[in-house]
């Protein structure tokens, strides 16, 4: 068991009992011309974070400890994905219309893949999500059951909303959960850092945080 140097205290990282969840990296969020980008969005600090986040997986795939993915999409005839979400906003696209990478985060469209720089390798369990928290009608929970899992290492996008969401769910389901801090973004830079800060708030209320280089050096 290692201790991290992390916010708002050092993190004891124990690698029988850890797993890395990189949630939606997905090219609708992250790349110039898919659905986050048509909403008005700078994609480039998402898109910056890809070495981040593909060193953290190298490391945590070099030491042998799980890696789970999740992305953010629905079914093709959209019966998972309420009118609320679907109807939020007036957007130019909304999910399920057809987009210049496929139909708009449903499964198996081109924009709801991974990132290539970050695609799961065989093996890897990945989690597809109608909501914004990973553990929200998904297997997620029953699949870290099954490995013993405890502690979660949390990176991906966006911060404020589907990463801090599932670390609000892990937290509820008695996860320790630490976000990585340069492997995560958002498209508000602001957002970002009041994630962090609500997230770290009172003790860690929700959990910790620190850089990727923190966490890696727990897993020597
Ligand atoms: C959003 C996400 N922002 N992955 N999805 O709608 O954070």
């Amino acid at each position: 068991m290692a201790r991290i140097p992390a916010q708002p205290f050092d993190f004891a990282i124990d690698p029988a009992q850890v797993a890395l969840v990189v949630i939606d990296m997905q090219r609708d969020f992250v790349e110039p011309g898919g659905f986050g980008a048509s909403l008005g969005n700078d994609v480039a600090p998402l898109q910056a974070i890809i070495p981040t986040v593909r060193r953290l997986l190298d490391g945590f795939r070099a030491a042998g400890l799980p890696v789970y993915h999740t992305r953010e999409c629905h079914r093709a005839d959209l019966s998972d994905c309420p009118p609320s979400k679907r109807l939020r906003g007036d957007p130019a696209l909304r999910i399920g219309d057809d987009g210049p990478m496929g139909r708009i985060l449903i499964a198996g469209a081109p924009g709801a893949e991974i990132v290539p720089e970050l695609a799961p390798l065989p093996g890897e369990v990945v989690i597809d999500k109608p909501g914004k928290g990973a553990f929200y009608a998904t297997g997620l929970s029953e699949v870290l059951a099954t490995r013993k899992i405890r502690q979660l290492v949390v990176a991906g996008v966006t911060t404020e909303v589907c990463v801090q969401t599932t670390m609000r769910e892990a937290n509820d389901r008695g996860f320790d959960c630490i976000l990585a801090t340069d492997a995560t973004e958002s498209y508000f830079p602001a957002f970002k850092a009041a994630a962090i800060d609500m997230i770290t708030a009172q003790g860690g209320i929700v959990g910790w945080a620190a850089p990727t280089d923190a966490i890696l050096g727990g897993l020597d």
